[in-house]
């Protein structure tokens, strides 16, 4: 059986009739899980949205469940838990994996998490629009035309299914494979054939960006029309696209029957990418390492290219930049180090890329690899998602090297700190332990302030900033930061006014800090421990990207702040609660243990029971919505030195309180009419049992009677 979550934010609820609820298949076996990501409380749920949801669901459908996703997903209470997990029993899921939902876990029993309800139905679109792309492949695509298997892959990792529609996809990527694409475009083919006989790659791939560019081109006067290549698709046909499409074609693919078949190009497209990369190693040029639009990794074909053979390199260091987008990282790793990646005033670098540097003249420094990342904050992605992938490209990054570079062009801002919070949290949890040195450079700073502490200071206070916020979670950031330090470097151009003409020219003074730096860094990868291997090295690297792709739940807090006001009201709801589930029992002992429990009426004494657990609940609600909540909050702001508490944690604080009252005050009452039962039973049968010793004739009949009551008595248990 499938479980189908799907996820309904604010503004869902408000407009939920205008959803495109027509255009979901539901599959009527499967269960469907909805989360409500809201301030709203279970009342509400029940009262009004359940039925304005479960019209838009097809009769047949029975299994739907809705929840308030923050209480179900954070919840530590266990009737809670109990709930929701005996509702997967009946899903077939072992139950005590919900809670840590992993990528396998989610593979294994179908579980398909939709990010939300728009993304569903979009999904469903664009497996249509996959569906046609293959019946009028090239038609008007020329990208597709060109790189088929890598454009295809990366649309369908875009498409969330459900487990169903999850398999039409594999299908229809199957078809694909088998029919449309046994040899690759003549152009590739060449290019492939052509780096495999030259020593330097660099122009083959100029080349055949050029030639096609061409291509299109004259194709678009032949056919007088605009072609429907955006520009950013022209743009992106960059060395990196021919080589992911070479990656898909080396890879081979599994068909129909599931058995996996090489493509009759397959071996060609694997010598020409060992070569390349080869030769790219050679050639201080660089190799795309992790592609940021997929998680899936090409582990194997690095083997190929460096295990086992001269070309992996043994004892080299790592150095990292990151930072924001278009802030000149690019530029200044091939200033410093005579790398080759390119540089834009637009978004440029895409993913990490890795160059080896040689370095002549050093005892002990030989080898460098040079990761160049794609740059933060990229404001064309969703917030969302935009703020997920920069933490993981700055984990994998903070995992894997020697020296980190974070590039700052403006000043050391609030989000730059979220960002290392959340990342140190992440390692943390991922129980990684390395070690880097963190070093801000500073950019395009005023020559004549240039070596005043002001720039330290920042650095300092933000790492102190860090470190209080890290301590108040048990982590210590000594762990995963060795030192830091910083940088200062001027503008890289100099304007200069010859014969009424700006001219600009480079700057010197950038030129010293560019070979400054470098030296500070030689000498400070002098001191730390190399690694092996490349192969070893690129081996771990791809695997740690598996493993935070599938831990991207980490990556859910805005900042660490947010996890430990959560901690904090956590503990705080659990004194509360502590407190009023001992009083609750007390009003119940009390009123069993009086005298008059053997003189009433059981059902008289419940009621008195239920009217003063509710007066109880009644009057602690009151007090908490009215003061306790309100102050509790006030001081946690005082606390934290906040202007404003993040409104979603403390809702689900309050609506957690609620319903634990609302739990507690059912249990309590449960378990009194549970005794005053048991009570009875013993009443009815003392005088029984007594008759039975005294006339032992009357034995088996009395037997009986006692039979019977006991069966009224577990029927009443039930
Ligand atoms: N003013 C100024 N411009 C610079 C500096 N360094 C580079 N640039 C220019 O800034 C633009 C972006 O440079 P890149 O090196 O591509 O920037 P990046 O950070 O690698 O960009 P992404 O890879 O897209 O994140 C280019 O046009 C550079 O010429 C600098 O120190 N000051
Ligand atoms: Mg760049």
């Amino acid at each position: 059986m499938s479980v189908i979550i799907i996820h309904l934010d604010t503004s869902d609820i408000s407009e939920i009739d205008s959803l495109p609820w027509p255009d979901i298949n539901f599959n009527q076996t499967a269960t469907y899980l909805i989360f409500i990501h809201d301030d709203i409380l279970s009342i509400e749920i029940n009262e009004n949205l359940r039925s304005l949801i479960m019209k838009h669901f097809n009769s047949k459908v029975k299994n739907i469940y809705i929840f308030r996703a923050a209480t179900i997903l954070k919840e530590k209470s266990k009737t809670l838990k109990l709930g929701i997990l005996s509702l997967l029993k009946e899903a077939h899921i072992p139950i005590d994996s919900l809670f840590d939902i992993s990528e396998q876990f989610i593979r294994e029993h179908n579980i398909n998490l939709s990010t939300d309800m728009r993304t569903f139905v979009k999904s469903k679109a664009l497996l249509n629009e996959f569906a046609s792309i293959m019946k009028n492949l090239s038609k008007d695509n020329p990208a597709l035309e060109l790189f088929p298997l890598s454009q295809l892959k990366q649309l369908s990792e875009r498409i969330i299914l459900s487990p169903m529609e999850e398999n039409q996809k594999k299908q229809l990527t199957k078809k694909l494979h088998e029919q449309c694409f046994k040899k690759a475009h003549p152009l590739l083919t060449r290019l492939a054939e052509l780096s495999i006989e030259n020593n330097n790659d660099t122009v083959p791939f100029e080349n055949a960006v050029l030639l096609w560019n061409t291509t299109l081109w004259q194709r678009q006067r032949k056919e007088k029309q605009q072609i429907s290549i955006s520009i950013l698709q022209q743009l992106e046909m960059s060395k990196e696209c021919f080589l992911r499409e070479l990656q898909e074609r080396s890879t081979g693919y599994e068909n129909r029957n599931n058995i996996h078949c090489l493509f009759d190009d397959s071996n060609l497209m694997k010598q020409a990418l060992v070569k390349i990369y080869q030769n790219s190693f050679r050639h201080q040029e660089y190799i795309e390492i992790i592609n940021a639009t997929s998680s899936v990794t090409h582990n194997k074909i690095f083997q190929d290219t460096f295990a086992n053979n001269s070309e992996d390199f043994k004892s080299f260091y790592t150095i990292s930049i990151i930072g924001e987008q278009s802030g000149g990282k690019s530029f200044a790793m091939n200033k410093i180090f005579g790398t080759k990646t390119a540089e834009a005033k637009f978004k440029c670098t895409t993913g990490i890329l890795a160059s080896r540097v040689n370095i002549t003249g050093h005892k002990k420094v030989k080898d460098i690899l040079i990761l160049d990342t794609e740059g933060l904050l990229d404001r064309t992605k969703k917030n969302t998602e935009a703020q997920i992938f920069d933490r993981k490209i700055v984990l994998e990054i903070m995992a894997r090297s020697h020296i980190v570079l974070i590039n700052i062009t403006r000043n050391v801002n609030k989000t730059m700190q979220q960002i290392l919070e959340i990342v140190l949290y992440g390692l943390n949890k991922l129980r990684i332990t390395n070690k880097p040195k963190i070093i801000f450079l500073f950019r395009d700073q005023d020559p004549r302030t240039m070596g005043e502490t002001q720039q330290l200071d920042e650095v300092k206070e933000l790492f102190n900033d860090i470190k209080k916020v890290c301590e108040q979670l048990n982590i210590n950031i000594e762990k995963n930061i060795k030192k830091f330090d910083v940088h200062e470097f001027p503008s890289p151009f100099v304007d200069i006014v010859v014969d009424e003409r700006e001219m600009s020219f480079f700057n010197h003074s950038f030129c010293q800090q560019a070979l400054s730096l470098r030296k500070k860094l030689i000498d400070y990868l002098a001191d730390s421990e190399p690694f092996d291997s490349f192969s070893q090295w690129i081996d771990l690297t791809l695997e740690t990207w598996k493993q935070i792709n599938y831990n991207s739940n980490l990556f859910d807090y805005e900042s660490l702040i947010h996890l430990t006001i959560e901690k904090a009201l956590e503990t705080f709801s659990n004194k509360i609660l502590t407190e009023a589930n001992s009083k609750m029992r007390q009003i119940v002992e009390d009123i069993l243990k009086s005298d008059t429990r053997n003189k009433s009426d059981y059902m008289e004494l419940l009621d008195d029971i239920k009217w003063k657990l509710s007066n109880f609940k009644k009057e602690l609600r009151e007090k908490l919505l009215l003061t306790t909540l309100p102050n509790e909050k006030t001081s946690l702001m005082k606390q934290y030195n906040l202007q404003a508490l993040p409104e979603t944690l403390f809702e689900n604080t309050k609506s957690r309180l609620m319903l634990s009252l609302e739990l507690f005050q059912t249990d309590h009452y449960t378990a009194a009419a549970r005794e005053f039962q048991q009570d009875e039973f013993q009443k009815k049968n003392w005088p029984i049992y007594r008759k039975l010793c005294l006339k032992k004739s009357n034995k088996y009949k009395m037997l009986s009677e006692i039979l019977i009551n006991s069966k009224h008595y577990l029927q009443m248990q039930v």
